[in-house]
C-alpha cells in the first residue's frame, strides 16, 4: 500500500525515531509499504518517519547506470549505527520530504554501518560514494534531521525563501479554486 509522505515543515520530521524491537509482520508490512511508496514517488531512499512511523528503519534502492531500480538490490537497514567513517565528499541531495529542492551537502566519503535486517539478523556494510551519501542522509532522518539543516547560512535562507514562495502560490491556488 502506498502511504502519504510527511513533508517539511511537519514537526514529526524533527523527532528522534525509536529502536525497532519486534521483527514481526507489522514491520515487514511497513518495509513493503515504504518500498512501494518510495518507488511510486520516484525516490531512491526513505526513512520510516517519512511515512509517519517513528521507528529506526530505512530503505535504499539506488538506480543502475541506466537509471533503473532493481528490487533485488534493495537495502533495508534496521537500528543502523555508523561505527567508522572517513574522508569527505559533496553531493547534490534532495528528499521526498523536501520536494523540489536540491542542494550540495558535505558528508563522510566512506562509512562502516552495523544494522539488523528485517528478520533481526546482524549485518554490516562498508561503503562509499552515493550509497554512503544515501545511508547518512536516511540515518539523519532517524535522529530528526533533514539535509537542509546542513546547508550554510545563505543557502538555508535561499531554501526558506523558495519555500515561502511555494507556500504562497499554493494558497493562491486554493483561493482561486
Ligand atoms: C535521499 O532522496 C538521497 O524533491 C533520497 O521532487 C539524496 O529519494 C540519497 C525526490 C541524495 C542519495 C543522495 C526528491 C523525488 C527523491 C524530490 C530521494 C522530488 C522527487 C529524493
Ligand atoms: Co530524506
Amino acid at each position: 500500500m502506498i502511504r502519504d509522505i510527511v513533508t517539511y515543515p511537519d514537526k514529526r520530521l524533527f523527532l528522534r525515531s525509536r529502536e525497532v524491537e519486534s521483527f514481526d509482520r507489522e514491520l515487514h508490512t511497513l518495509l513493503d509499504d515504504m518500498y512501494e511508496t518510495m518507488i511510486a514517488k520516484n525516490g531512491i531512499g526513505l526513512a520510516a518517519i517519512q511515512v509517519a512511523v517513528p521507528l529506526r528503519a530505512l530503505i535504499i534502492n539506488l538506480p543502475d547506470e541506466d537509471g533503473a531500480q532493481h528490487k533485488d538490490e534493495l537495502l533495508e537497514l534496521i537500528n543502523p549505527v555508523i561505527v567508522e567513517k572517513r574522508g569527505s565528499q559533496v553531493y547534490t541531495e534532495g528528499c521526498l520530504s523536501v520536494p523540489e529542492y536540491y542542494d550540495d551537502v558535505e558528508r563522510a566519503a566512506w562509512i562502516k554501518v552495523e544494522y539488523l535486517d528485517r528478520d533481526g539478523r546482524k549485518k554490516s556494510l562498508e561503503t562509499d560514494g552515493l550509497l554512503a551519501v544515501a545511508v547518512q542522509h536516511e540515518m539523519d532522518h532517524l535522529d530528526g534531521h533533514l539535509f537542509i539543516e546542513k546547508l550554510p547560512y545563505l543557502k538555508r535562507k535561499k531554501f526558506e525563501k523558495e519555500f515561502k514562495k511555494k507556500l504562497k502560490s499554493a494558497k493562491a491556488k486554493v483561493r482561486n479554486s
